[in-house]
């Protein structure tokens, strides 16, 4: 009997860790889940269309396609489909343009002229009255993109019949920026340490290296910038660069080129020169040096990004040389191996507080047409720095002769943290479907970044990585969903949020119906509601400063006006808002005049940007009726509200999704709603020292005082 108790308590002890390694694997898994599929008539139905894979060419990349496909579909249909070399059953064939036989290239009547090289192609063809499906493109990595994107059609339980996609990307460079240091904490990261175990490397490669390459190929990313812009000179030395091509060689069969920050400084630090003027000789023949030092241990090496004479960082400027001199410098020495130089247009001047968000403005755009053909500037999608709202950047569509890339902050350094559930392709969307107006209407951002408005040659979007080592990579598992709209945002930027919604929830939870609708609509609600509690009407940059955790509007007493809370809000007795009209800082004449004369105008001013373009009083009437005050509190309101609804939709949602992944959200959404109410409360009674107005009915009393909030510290808060 003892032994029969015991017996079972170990089974279940047994049971219930299998349990938590299966969840535990979930969290990992991301979007590749590649569950089976509950229904049997459509398991059956693939099943049909499905008996076997051809795979055509030898490369690492024709391997992982094959073993992709084949562990995918195999485990969706629940039945081992396996790789054969004949094509007597109905197959999914893959294979490049130069590697298909000559049978296949017949009946395919593919022509590869509509694809670029990162495209790819999905048909169903007929071979001696066989039905096939083709996943082609002209190079294998194309190839690879295909088999994501079909077996996206199974997890989304799509159609595989009469397949004719022709689909390219539609920028060149879609690249993550980590901000990693060398010694693995993350700048703004808010899951765990650096993936790169450079201590380890390169003779240990950690599986998950491999499972990070895996991921970003599946969405289609193509590049990786390994280190902070906030540069350490030391990963261009020999020691580390041997640790970089060891990452490189994981990332290559994968699509994915390694890039690095280059610290301008670096000629100095460990180059041994005196200067790192980039119009000296010795200068200019060290980064000549370096770049094909790199380039021997790495072919492929994709170039650098560059953050110069930006908040401290080193650059041209301390010789008396500007960021053309720099970037052209730079372009120069990676030029002969193909390389590019992403140059960062991030910057505002130390000496010249008028208007923080003109600066880059005013500082880039007469270096139009100036910078080398391999130089594309990187641009932040708003002017002052990845608020939860801000218009787009002005320099998008204002500097014709000269590529722009993206920078997105996919990282929530001021959206939450890793706690807040925000699903940021909305706010990316958004950004990329703002009208530049700069070559007449319709002149989107969308268009700037693939390069269709200017034709540029080189194109690119950037995101700033949300990923580090925690078992969900993403510390949120709806985090998860940033990184990989992220993905598909770049290679497709008029892709619509709440297709991705879709397609991720199906990838990576359940393809219910009743799971998906309330969900999907529930992501695509958490950013308005991220606005609402943090910063509505156009108010930015009031997060506690430093660490940027929380709401610190009060915060006054830092050196540099612009690094202060109040430098942004204005508020005072007559009003509150940053007046950058033309009776202001006139930052809207940066903008093309019909965009310009919107943002100008209080009667066609979004009142989503407000007080980022307007100073107006308490009492000014909101299009609904309500005065400033009254309706700026609602708002605040309706933030906490949202978050609420959104609580109750998820705790509906148990039966669709496994155990751990539910408690997980279900705890990190009680966290928001409590930090929603939080700043609600502390911004609601800060400004309200200001407007002397009582807080309208509909908005719940703050439980604690403004002092209270006030005295709040968060000396250990992450990633700062
Ligand atoms: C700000 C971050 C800071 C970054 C900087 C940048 O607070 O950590 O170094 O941007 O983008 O958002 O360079």
């Amino acid at each position: 009997m003892k032994n029969k108790r015991k017996n079972f308590l170990s089974l279940t002890l047994l049971m219930f860790i299998i349990s938590l390694t299966a969840s535990a694997q979930k969290d990992y898994k991301l979007w590749l889940q590649y569950d089976k599929i509950t229904d049997h008539n459509l398991r059956t139905k693939y099943l049909s269309e499905i008996q076997g894979i051809v795979s055509f060419g030898n490369s690492e990349t024709t391997a992982i396609s094959s073993k992709e496909l084949q562990t995918a579909l195999t485990d969706m249909v629940g039945t081992t489909i396996s790789v054969k070399s004949k094509l007597d059953q109905s197959s999914i064939i893959i294979g490049s343009q130069t590697s298909l036989n000559s049978e296949i290239l017949k009946a395919a009547q593919i022509d590869f002229n509509q694809i670029n090289d990162e495209g790819f192609i999905l048909k169903s063809i007929s071979i001696k009255n066989r039905k096939h499906i083709l996943i082609s493109g002209k190079k294998d990595v194309g190839v690879l993109y295909g088999v994501y994107s079909f077996l996206r059609l199974i997890q989304t339980n799509k159609s595989i019949e009469n397949l004719n996609t022709i689909d390219s990307p539609k920028t060149n460079i879609r690249i993550l920026n980590h901000w990693d240091n060398l010694d693995r904490t993350v700048e703004r990261g808010y899951a765990g340490f650096s993936l790169w175990n450079w201590q380890k490397l390169p003779d240990f490669i950690d599986q998950r290296y491999i499972d990070y390459a895996r991921a970003n190929a599946s969405i289609g990313i193509n590049g990786t910038v390994l280190t902070n812009v906030n540069a350490n000179a030391l990963i261009l030395t020999p020691q580390y660069l041997e640790k970089v091509e060891a990452l490189a060689n994981v990332f290559r069969p994968y699509g994915i080129k390694v890039y690095l920050t280059a610290r301008f400084s670096a000629p100095i630090e460990i180059g041994g020169l005196k200067t790192a003027d980039p119009k000296d000789a010795d200068v200019i023949n060290w980064w000549k040096e370096k770049t094909a030092a790199i380039y021997k241990r790495i072919p492929d090496f994709g170039g650098f990004l560059v953050k110069a004479n930006s908040e401290g960082q080193p650059g041209p400027q301390n010789y008396n040389r500007d960021h053309v001199d720099g970037a052209n410098m730079l372009a120069d020495a990676v030029a002969p191996f193909g390389g590019v130089i992403m140059w960062r247009a991030f910057v505002y001047s130390e000496h010249d507080a008028n208007d923080r968000a003109k600066q880059a403005y005013a500082e880039f755009q007469p270096y139009d047409g100036k910078f080398k053909e391999n130089v594309i500037v990187q641009v932040k999608n708003g002017a002052i720095d990845f608020q939860p709202r801000e218009p787009f950047h002005p320099l998008f569509g204002a500097m014709p002769k000269t590529p722009l890339m993206m920078e997105f902050q996919i990282t929530q350094e001021y959206l939450g943290f890793s706690t807040h559930l925000v699903f940021l392709p909305k706010l990316f969307q958004e950004v990329l479907e703002s009208d530049t107006f700069q070559r007449g209407k319709g002149s989107t951002v969308a268009k700037v970044i693939d390069g269709s408005l200017y034709k540029n040659k080189i194109t690119g979007i950037a995101g700033v990585a949300n990923i580090g080592n925690d078992i969900n990579w993403t510390g949120h598992p709806f985090a998860q969903a940033n990184w990989y709209g992220f993905g598909r945002l770049a290679w497709n930027p008029y892709l619509d949020a709440e297709t991705i919604a879709d397609e991720w929830l199906k990838c990576t939870f359940s393809t219910d119906e009743n799971f998906i609708r309330p969900i999907k609509q529930m992501m695509i609600d958490s950013r308005e509601a991220v606005v609402n509690y943090m910063t509505p009407l156009g108010l930015h940059h009031i997060m506690d400063t430093g660490h940027h955790y929380g709401p610190g509007p009060w915060v006054s007493n830092l050196s540099r006006p612009e690094w202060n809370p109040v430098y942004y809000h204005k508020a005072d007795k007559n009003g509150i808002g940053f007046d950058r009209s033309k009776t202001g800082t006139n930052a809207v004449a940066q903008y093309a005049p019909e965009a310009a004369h919107i943002f100008d105008n209080l009667e066609t001013c979004p009142e989503k940007d407000l007080l980022w373009f307007h100073h107006v009083s308490w009492d000014y009437k909101l299009k609904n009726g309500h005065n400033l005050w009254d309706g700026m509190a609602l708002k605040y309101q309706e933030g906490v509200n949202q978050v609420k609804a959104m609580q109750e939709t998820w705790n509906k949602t148990e039966k669709y999704v496994d155990s751990e992944r539910f408690k997980e959200v279900k705890m990190l959404l009680n966290i928001q709603y409590q930090e929603a109410k939080w700043w609600r409360d502390a911004c609601l009674l800060y400004f309200q020292q200001f407007s002397g107005k009582e807080l309208p009915s509909g908005v719940e009393k703050p439980t604690q005082t403004l002092e209270y909030f006030q005295s709040l510290k968060f000396p250990f808060a992450p990633g700062n």
